[in-house]
């Protein structure tokens, strides 16, 4: 199997990979959906969404911080750094719905965050706009312009920034091989990344310990974790290189 994606990997032009949480799980920044998943404690559907944020502002960003704090403390795992290893020999774009900013420590440079950054802090009515890496000592942090700020994601019900969601397709309908990586494609519009692909002819492969709405189109599913099939798929392709 790994033989096989690794040979197509090296007749690819370009490599186009969607990544959602499951990818930075064994970086010890929890899921969504899964059993370890943010969901299970805090009801992310309410609280990731701008009318929780103006009803309570404090509630949203208490639960952003204690995110931020544990996102800024985590390092970028294997599989995040096996896709960085695979940029130096092939162009590789990475679709993320993340937005812990791993992708880009590890090292990738063509990284399209359609869910925004959390490390990037916007003011939500001036054009203040910079990234925090420190924590914040009152809660919700005030702009100069005396607005309060806002963690730059994209919340349930707001539009995806469209330059990065028109890129984004336009990679996904471009591409020679497509690898869905740690994501139950249960969030839209980035769930529809990988119909483009397949509408584009390209080469379908996931890796994810757990089927997904997906699996059944897909040409090869890797039934492991991403830290430990990409740094496996990269040793493969490195053997013929
Ligand atoms: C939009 C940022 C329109 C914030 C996120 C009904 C009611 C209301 C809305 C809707 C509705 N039906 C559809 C919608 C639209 C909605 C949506 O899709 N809702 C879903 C939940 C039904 N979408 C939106 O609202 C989007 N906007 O549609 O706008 C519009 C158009 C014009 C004008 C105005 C509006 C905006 C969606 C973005 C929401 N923001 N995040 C934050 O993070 O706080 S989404 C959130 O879910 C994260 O970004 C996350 O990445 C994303 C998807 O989840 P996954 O990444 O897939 O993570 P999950 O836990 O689900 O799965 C993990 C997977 O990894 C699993 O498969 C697991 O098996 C696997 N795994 C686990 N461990 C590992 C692993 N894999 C590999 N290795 C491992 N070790
Ligand atoms: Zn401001």
């Amino acid at each position: 199997m790994f033989r096989r994606i690794a040979d197509k990997l090296h007749q690819a032009e370009k490599i186009v990979f969607v990544t959602g949480a499951g990818i930075s799980q064994e970086s010890g920044i929890p899921t969504f959906r899964g059993k370890d998943g943010l969901w299970r404690k805090y009801d992310a559907m309410k609280l990731a969404t701008i009318d929780a944020f103006y009803e309570n502002p404090k509630i949203v960003w208490e639960w952003y911080e204690e995110r931020r704090k544990n996102i800024l403390a985590a390092k970028p795992n294997p599989g995040h750094l096996a896709m960085a290893e695979l940029e130096k020999h092939k162009p590789v774009h990475v679709l993320t719905q993340n937005i812990d900013g791993m992708h880009k420590r590890a090292g990738n440079t063509k990284v399209y965050e359609l869910h925004g950054s959390i490390i990037t802090i916007k003011c939500t009515v001036c054009d203040f706009k910079d990234t925090v890496m420190t924590s914040f000592s009152e809660l919700p942090p005030v702009c100069k312009c005396g607005n309060i700020l806002r963690p730059d994601v994209v919340w349930f019900g707001e539009s995806l920034p469209q330059n990065v969601w028109h890129a984004a397709i336009q990679q996904a309908s471009s591409c020679d091989i497509m690898i869905v990586v740690g994501t139950s494609l249960a969030v839209s519009p980035a769930n529809l990344l990988p119909v483009y692909a397949q509408q584009n002819g390209a080469i379908m492969v996931e890796v994810n310990p757990e089927e997904t709405p997906m699996s059944v189109s897909m040409d090869l599913s890797i039934r492991s974790s991403a830290a430990k099939a990409l740094p496996e798929l990269l040793l493969y392709f490195k053997d013929k290189l």
